[in-house]
């Protein structure tokens, strides 16, 4: 300024004791026109048209030209003015946050005159000092347009001259910044292995932006609620809003076996003593993460040695099992993703559904009428609990003939059996009288047989039951072998008797026998004797 406005007021005429580079900014005029007050270059410094950009001022204003307010006589010629830069960034407003570009940014460097522009210079990104001016701006004509896509804070500086080597002063400058790239996400788990189902595990995101810095990041819920592959998505945003994403696969284990229950029905013992007389099992397996994929079984005595584990049952989980006492069943599943419950699941009982055995024997054998004594043994025995009652009922010898009696037991789970068995009480037969004992059978002899029926006591029949008998033909003779087919035997109420008159046959030794026998039954009662016959 000051040495324009020396020049204006003709004290020095021309930048020779400049240096070179001064010596351009600040040639003299063509045509200097009068000459002009201190006052007068002040005002034409601060006139409007004079401000570039970014201010105007150096050695521009008043250099030369008339001044608005200057010479004497005549149409005053307009002062020359410096040449006007313009930078137009294109997009003109940053696509981005915070005043970040995401995208290149065209800078076109124009510039107009009210003259002739000579040259415009430009300097991208200068280093201190490099756009201070347009002389220290590299000495060449800037791109009209340039394209900047680096990821930065960027600034560009121009500055103009025009034909009559006026410049521009100070430069007109523009700042941008470009952020064209995500952040980066190194995504990390607070678990990455042996994750089981239902832990509590986050995912962080780890975000770094390089250009702009990161503004925000999260990460979705790490879904640990089942088993297998799964994923979980991060993502971040820098400052211009750029947004990453990535996505993190992990593996769930489920480490958790199935639970197995064995449900015995009734759930307590409906027999005695702890005793089930009948049992149900139901086998249940659940599992909180995955389908069961089976389950084993098996019933063992409650003392042989425990399963282990699942591999040590057998496929079958059988729902009704064997009479047994104090034993176990064993249960135990495994899941679809392998995992085997252990220790198995056990429950105890001890069943017995069946009932004793019964076979009665009478005491005594044959069972005469009358007898006293006599008693049946109900022959109980019970392979699994044991009998814990048992009896028969009474012997009746006052009629006989065929008879019943119950006898019965319980084990000691309570099941109980009951068995009718018949009997027969019989007459003992008294005989064989005379002539028979002894005697000589001849072939055609006409010999009689005579036995009684008495009780156990020996006292005889009545005449009454001795008719009956003998009507009924129970009392009858025979002579074997194949001697004499049985005949029945008269009753004598005289002598107390039966007879049957035997006109002998046959010849060599034979068995005569007396068959008693009673209604509703086989059982006969007999007594023989061997003889011999002969043929005269
Ligand atoms: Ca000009
Ligand atoms: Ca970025
Ligand atoms: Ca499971
Ligand atoms: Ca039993």
């Amino acid at each position: 300024m000051f040495v324009a406005a020396l020049w204006s007021l003709g004290i020095i005429s021309a930048c020779a004791a400049l240096p070179a580079s001064a010596a351009r900014r600040c040639r003299p005029p063509r045509d200097p026109g009068p000459v002009r007050t201190l006052d007068q270059v002040a005002a034409a410094t601060l006139a409007p048209e004079a401000l570039a950009v970014a201010g105007g001022g150096g050695c521009g204003p008043g250099d030369g030209d008339p001044g608005p307010g200057g010479g004497g006589g005549g149409p005053a010629e307009p002062p020359n003015a410096p040449p006007t830069t313009h930078i137009a960034l294109t997009p003109a407003t940053p696509d981005g946050n915070n005043s970040w570009y995401r995208r290149a940014v065209k800078v076109d460097i124009s510039a107009t005159d009210n003259g002739t522009v000579d040259q415009t210079r430009c300097v991208f990104d200068p280093g201190p000092g490099a756009a201070d001016n347009f002389d220290v701006m590299p000495d060449q004509a800037c791109a009209p347009s340039t394209t900047v896509s680096a990821d930065g804070e960027h600034a560009v500086s121009a500055a103009s001259v025009d034909t009559q080597d006026l410049e521009e002063d100070p430069p007109v400058s523009a700042v941008f910044k470009i952020d064209q790239t995500p952040p980066e996400l190194a995504a990390s788990l607070s678990k990455d292995s042996d994750i089981a189902i239902g832990d509590d595990v986050t995912a962080t995101p780890n975000a770094t932006d390089a250009t702009s810095g990161v503004a925000s990041q999260r990460c979705d819920n790490v879904d640990t609620t089942r088993a297998g592959r799964n994923s979980v998505t991060c993502t971040a945003t820098d400052n211009a809003g750029n947004v990453a994403s990535a996505s993190l696969t992990y593996v769930v284990v489920d480490v958790t076996p199935p639970t197995t229950t064995i449900a015995l029905q009734p759930p307590s013992p409906n027999g005695d003593n702890g005793w089930y007389r009948s049992l149900s099992i139901a086998v249940n397996a659940t599992d909180p993460d995955d389908p069961v994929a089976a389950t084993q079984c098996k019933v063992l005595p409650a003392n042989a040695p425990a399963p282990a584990s699942y591999d040590d049952l057998t496929p079958s989980c059988p729902s009704s099992v064997a009479d047994g006492d104090a034993m176990k069943y064993y249960a135990a599943s495994v899941d679809s993703n392998g995992n085997k419950e252990k220790p198995v699941a056990t429950d105890a009982f001890k069943l017995d559904s069946t009932p004793p055995m019964l076979d009665p024997k009478l005491s005594t054998s044959p069972l005469l009428l009358h007898q006293t004594g006599a008693r049946v043994d109900p022959g109980a025995s019970d392979a699994t609990s044991g009998i814990a009652v048992t009896g028969c009922g009474s012997i009746d010898t006052s009629t006989a003939g065929d008879h019943t009696v119950t006898c019965s037991a319980t084990d000691n789970a309570g099941n109980t059996a009951t068995r009718l068995i018949h009997y027969t009480v019989e007459y003992q037969i008294l005989g064989f009288f005379p002539p028979v004992p002894g005697s000589k059978f001849k072939t055609g002899q006409t010999v009689p047989v005579k036995i009684a029926l008495a009780d156990a006591n020996g006292t005889r029949i009545s005449d009454a039951d001795g008719t009956a008998l003998a009507s009924a033909c129970r009392v009858r003779v025979s002579v074997t072998p194949n001697i004499l087919v049985p005949q029945c035997m008269t009753y004598d109420p005289v002598g107390d008797q039966f007879q049957f008159n035997w006109k002998v046959s046959g010849a060599g030794p034979a068995m005569l026998n007396a068959i008693v026998g009673y209604p509703s039954t086989n059982v006969t009662t007999q007594t023989t004797l061997a003889i011999a016959i002969t043929d005269r």
